[in-house]
């Protein structure tokens, strides 16, 4: 299979089968799986649902904070029929990374947790029998995979995963897996730039399929009807009186591109696609020619028991409680989100900031907490940064921008969380990696990293290549906080002020505050409710007097999983709303404030 990123859409010539459910599951403690063949089937195995972490299903903490593999196993049939078609399996992601077997035969490997990945299986696969499909998902991270971190040995063999970043490595097969029925012939990849004159929308496309057949595309509108048509790999389509699509206004056209044998239908697929631009104009961010401002969350893909899995419910929940706080944009911290969420957002009209799994870029375990001290790191000065890690960082930005390209709900690309920037040998790293990532999207949407508190104003050596200041800050919380948030509001402006002088547009990608729900004080006290809603009140004080301020994404949409320490309380607590997606003080003050802006 040329290409794994094309979202995996039915249709008159697509058959797509979830094998998602229950399957058979092993840890491998002693990591002896594959020398006793257990990629032929698995026994003396319990169960597990996929997809879903499988960190948080069982009562046993070494099965939790399992380092090492585990095993995944299956079956299914495969009709007669399909002989003559192309099967294609296809994970939707496994973190970090997945082996896979089909028969005892090794059909595909990756590494990476977030993106698709799979294989064609005529050669392997059994037609009109039972198939056996397993799976070895791998969670160990170190210094060159994206994201960081660092795996400890014991003497008695066990090991302990300790992440460069705030959130739980949560492990497992996290999307779901599908057989893809496709043609002989099939299309691969599909390429969208959209513009508009006037009243004329423009779609210039580029399809790429596994054969020169010919090409026929047709865009129709939301009631069907056929607005425009071209034939060849590549074109130009015109929309009369074009409906854009808008944030909060997700308007989509479907393009319907066809493959054609001698005038017979081969191959169809269905994309939806949103009209619309995105700018950066000076210290403006542009939607459709008009300034764009953020209200919403960096998010994580958490939620109670099912981990880092995806599960509709909560993505649809989310969407609900998105609407109701008047939030128009989130961003997908720390890593890309299952493929569904970014249709969702596209429907819906949610403005997606995407961002790599590029996180940890920071020598120092827990660098999130002790980035705040000032501590010294070195991050940037190790040569193997500049090679390994960073080959690994592009490939996971070239792998974003190649899965979501065609996405209107994605304005921008965020290419790092938080890197060590203020580091001398960063500035290189990073000219290297904007520059590259400049030359991927076809509809070259601004970049964007978010900078950390310890690279501010004046120090931050990365910043000069983004064409946003995305800014994690926390004053009145890591700093100045307590009884001294008052404080907190001269600093935070002086240094904003000093960030206004780049002419860039400046977004909060992060402000706030643990809290811990349910617990009141008057007068406040940090972990208190009231004092979310006083932080609150002067984190939008300081940014309702920046005039090149673009947005505000209060950090977090939700309460979500770290790792355990004596500074998180069984998870970081920042959420407007609870891990259970229940409303806090502050998402009423939020949802106040939103609606005015
Ligand atoms: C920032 C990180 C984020 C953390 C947050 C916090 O980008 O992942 O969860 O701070 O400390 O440093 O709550």
């Amino acid at each position: 299979m040329e290409s794994q990123f094309l979202y995996p859409a039915e249709s008159s010539t697509r058959q797509v089968v979830d094998l998602s459910g229950i399957w058979k599951f092993k840890v491998d403690y002693e990591g002896k799986g594959r020398k006793e063949g257990w990629q032929n089937g698995l026994d003396n195995y319990s169960e597990v649902p996929v997809p879903s972490s499988y960190n948080d299903l069982f009562t046993d903490k070494d099965i939790r904070e399992h380092v090492g593999d585990v095993w995944y196993q299956t079956e299914f049939y495969l009709a007669e029929e399909w002989q003559h078609k192309n099967v294609n399996l296809r994970f939707g992601s496994a973190t970090h990374r997945a082996e896979v077997w089909l028969n005892g035969e090794k059909i595909a490997e990756h590494e990476g947790g977030y993106m698709p990945f799979g294989a064609i299986i005529n050669e392997a696969g059994n037609f009109g029998q039972k198939n056996t499909l397993v799976v070895v998902v791998n969670n160990e991270l170190d210094l060159t995979t994206i994201p960081t971190g660092q795996v400890k040995e014991y003497d008695n063999g066990k090991k302990r995963l300790f992440p460069y970043f705030d959130f739980y490595n949560y492990a497992g097969i996290h999307s779901a897996v599908k057989l893809q029925i496709l043609p002989k012939d099939y299309i691969y990849d599909i390429t969208t730039v959209t513009d508009y004159d006037g009243s004329t929308g423009l779609v210039e496309y580029e399809i790429e399929s596994s054969s020169d057949l010919e090409i026929k595309v047709e865009l129709k509108d939301a009631a069907g009807n056929i607005v425009a048509e071209a034939t060849g790999a590549k074109a130009k389509l015109e929309v009369e009186d074009v409906k854009l699509w808008q944030p909060g206004e997700g308007y989509l056209y479907q393009l319907e591109v066809n493959l054609l044998n001698d005038g017979d239908l081969v191959d169809n697929y269905p994309l939806p696609v949103g009209i619309r631009t995105v700018e950066v104009k000076g210290n403006r961010f542009l939607i459709n020619g008009e300034q764009f401002y953020f209200k919403g969350f960096g998010k994580h893909q958490d939620s109670e028991i099912n981990g880092r899995g995806f599960d509709p419910a909560v993505m649809i929940r989310d969407a609900e409680l998105l609407d109701w706080i008047n939030a128009n944009s989130v961003r997908t911290s720390h890593y890309p989100y299952d493929e569904e969420f970014y249709r969702m957002c596209d429907r819906r009209g949610v403005v997606v900031i995407d961002e790599t799994p590029a996180v940890g870029l920071f020598d120092m375990n827990m660098n999130f907490l002790a980035a705040g001290t000032g501590k010294k790191s070195d991050f940037f000065d190790k040569e193997i940064v500049h090679q390994e890690t960073k080959e690994n960082h592009k490939r996971e930005i070239e792998r974003l921008i190649k899965r979501d390209k065609n996405h209107a709900s994605v304005v921008m690309w965020c290419l790092a969380n938080e890197p060590d920037s203020a580091q001398e040998r960063a500035e290189e790293y990073f000219k290297d990696i904007f520059s590259f990532a400049r030359g991927l999207d076809p509809q070259e949407r601004p970049l964007t990293f978010t900078n950390i508190m310890t690279a501010p104003y004046g120090k931050c050596k990365a910043a000069q290549f983004a064409d946003v200041i995305s800014l994690n800050r926390y004053y009145g919380w890591y700093i100045i906080g307590g009884s001294e948030l008052e404080y907190a509001q001269k600093d935070f402006e002086e240094e904003l002020a000093g960030w206004e002088k780049e002419g860039k547009p400046i977004l909060m990608t992060e402000y706030g505050a643990d809290t811990k729900a349910g617990i009141h004080k008057l007068p406040s006290v940090q972990w208190s409710e009231e004092y979310q809603n006083e932080y609150l009140e002067l984190q939008h004080k300081v940014f309702d007097n920046c005039d090149s301020l673009v947005g505000e994404q209060m950090w977090n949409f939700a309460d979500f999983q770290t790792v355990e320490g004596i500074l998180r309380v069984n998870g970081n607590k920042k959420g407007a709303f609870t891990r259970d997606r229940q409303p806090k003080m502050a998402a009423h003050l939020l949802r106040k404030r939103w609606s005015k802006i």
